[in-house]
């Protein structure tokens, strides 16, 4: 018996990577004089790493091998990550991303059936929260009984930390929640932490593996514009 949906954010909810995150982490390059541009299929590879500020240091030690600053390092990401957020929540006034095919529904009817939703993501808390309130307003935004995100825990996904956090927010187990992600490392994370999950690819996921998904599909659907099963019917 269903009692809680936790849903990812970044790719699942809405595609926020490429014309969001993606723009808003150039424009905090530009506006610091860097002559860093993150193109889309740069952003592909780094996308491996979950985290606004990892991927920012991942990206200075694996491309930027004599990159060299007067200043700490930490407090350098730190400046630029909170940059790109400002850049991140104008661009969702501005110009909001809209939700994925089914999404709104989605959360319309598990909220009418009294089943719980919530929030695991790797995208810091604010972020999260602009996202919600730009693309499904008030009152739905508030309807997330939990947040889990960013740095509320240490290791980010693919381990499991922050679905966990989300579960003991929740106060429920895993077998009564299922997970909704759209990236390998999300399965792994929500897998791990025990939860049934059902993927959504899009075009920077459509080729990783989701052996472990009881579900994959193209998206959520809407009535007439079906969601297409790309891999298991395997509900368990
Ligand atoms: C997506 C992420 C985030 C965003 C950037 O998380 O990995 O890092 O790309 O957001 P998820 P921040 O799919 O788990 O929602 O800059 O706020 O970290």
């Amino acid at each position: 018996n269903l009692k809680a949906i936790i849903f990812d954010v970044d790719g699942t909810i809405a595609e926020t990577e490429r014309d969001g995150h993606r723009i808003a982490f150039n424009r905090a390059f530009e506006r610091e004089n860097l002559s860093w541009h993150w193109d889309v299929d740069l952003y592909g590879e780094l996308l491996e790493i979950g985290g606004g500020k990892e991927r920012i240091r991942y990206y200075i030690s694996n491309y930027l091998p004599s990159f060299n600053i007067n200043q700490s390092l930490d407090e350098f990401i730190a400046h630029l990550h909170l940059l790109k957020s400002r850049y991140y929540r104008q661009l969702l006034e501005n110009n909001s991303i809209p939700l994925r095919l089914g999404v709104k529904r989605l959360i319309q009817e598990a909220y009418s059936q009294g089943v719980k939703v919530a929030i695991a993501s790797t995208a810091s808390v604010a972020n999260v929260e602009a996202l919600l309130e730009t693309s499904l307003g008030n009152p739905m935004a508030s309807w997330f009984e939990v947040i889990a995100a960013g740095d509320m825990v240490e290791r980010k996904k693919p381990a499991p930390d922050i679905y966990l956090l989300a579960l003991e927010k929740l106060n429920l187990s895993p077998h009564e929640c299922i997970a909704i992600e759209d990236t390998n490392q999300g399965l792994t994370a929500a897998v791990k932490a025990g939860l049934k999950t059902v993927v959504t690819v899009n075009q920077y996921t459509e080729k990783q593996n989701f052996d472990e998904a009881i579900l994959v599909l193209n998206h959520l659907g809407e009535k007439d514009l079906p969601f297409r099963v790309i891999q298991g019917e395997n509900y368990g």
